[in-house]
């Protein structure tokens, strides 16, 4: 297991590389490319600059998160075989620099949603939320909301360009259902595998976050049965999950446990983003501190599924609330998410004492 945490490049992260290292137990940042337009050719010397920066860091850089697919590949439009084989080159490319792990989404328009971006925990921390009655408004009205509260900092997946144009996006994707959109994840996941199974890449989808429809949106990685079929249907070591947490817990039916044992075994779970939440009520929450007792998931038994199970992938807290009078990007703090980090490997080292 390799313990990271999310980095977004020199630019866009206020948290420098050395912090990063300074977390016991942390190996690795998780990085990505942000000046490259969703859908073009990852350039070699950007992704080595960028490798470069963390190696030099005393860090490595194996996961990427994300490389964005294009619209036009998730709405299968016909233009979807030249982002497939610029999506097939970036994986070369990545690979040339020692990324063994492309974390992605196959989320119609949203990456993911919350509804409250500076939710006030009774302790005075911030945090993310979301609540039902946030999303019974106009489709302009949430995007600008997510927006205008996102501290000045660019949101992952949350291009203001893109979403400039929400009315428009929705309306192509107008005659995609699910059974749609499940084919045309196939069509690229039976072109892009096997690139990956040549280069010794891996890639992992994350779960829909939230893991239900939203606005009509359809919806094909929100529980167990969603998550087989990913794998059995192109079904190679190449084709896995990122399983996070916090985003497949937010329907209460999911069992987190049994789902992070399974693809565990199988050998198909690459990558795992783990926090916790807090459910309010039906499918309402926020995200909480890690530690079980905040949270409605028992985390020493996410981390015991993860451990009993052999799992050998990558690690990374996922999101952390706002401490200290931090301020930054949200979800993305350094301290929270490092007491995370601490936690994590804390519970993870008894479980391998236990075992001796
Ligand atoms: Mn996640």
């Amino acid at each position: 297991m390799q313990m990271t945490m999310r980095w977004f490049g020199p630019k866009e992260d206020k948290i420098p590389l050395e912090h990063f290292r300074q977390v016991p137990g942390v190996e690795g940042v998780v990085g990505a490319l942000y000046d490259v337009p969703v859908g073009d050719v990852w350039p070699t010397d950007k992704i080595e600059a960028l490798v470069g920066q963390a190696h030099a860091a005393g860090l490595t850089m194996e996961v990427i998160e994300s490389v964005n697919i294009h619209d036009d590949i998730k709405i299968g439009a016909p233009s979807r075989d030249r982002y497939i084989d610029n999506y097939k080159q970036t994986i070369r490319n990545l690979a040339q620099y020692g990324v063994k792990v492309i974390c992605y989404n196959f989320m119609p328009v949203f990456d993911w949603m919350k509804t409250d971006m500076n939710y006030v925990l009774p302790d005075g921390s911030l945090t993310m939320a979301f609540e039902k009655h946030g999303v019974d408004k106009s489709l302009e009205e949430v995007v600008k909301e997510v927006l205008d509260n996102s501290n000045g900092f660019a949101l992952p997946g949350w291009e203001p360009e893109r979403l400039a144009k929400v009315q428009e996006l929705f309306a192509r994707y107008a005659d995609v259902d699910d059974d749609k959109l499940r084919e045309n994840l196939f069509y690229f996941l039976r072109a892009v595998i096997p690139v990956c199974e040549e280069v010794g890449v891996k890639m992992a989808i994350h779960p829909d976050d939230p893991p239900y429809s939203i606005f009509g949106l359809p919806r094909i990685v929100k529980n167990h049965a969603d998550l087989t079929l990913i794998c059995d249907t192109v079904n190679s070591p190449a084709n896995g999950i990122t399983l996070c947490t916090g985003s497949i817990a937010e329907d209460p039916d999911n069992n987190v446990y049994e789902i992070l044992a399974d693809l565990t075994r199988r050998g198909r779970l690459h990558f795992a983003h783990v926090r916790n939440i807090k459910i309010i009520k039906d499918k309402d929450f926020y995200e909480s501190a890690h530690p079980s007792q905040y949270g409605s998931l028992d985390m020493f038994r996410v981390m015991k599924a993860l451990h009993d199970n052999g799992f050998d992938g990558y690690i990374r807290p996922d999101h952390g609330r706002f401490i200290w009078g931090e301020t930054g990007r949200p979800g993305y703090g350094l301290y929270d998410r490092a007491l995370g980090v601490t936690y994590l490997l804390g519970l993870w080292e008894a479980l391998e004492k236990a075992k001796q």
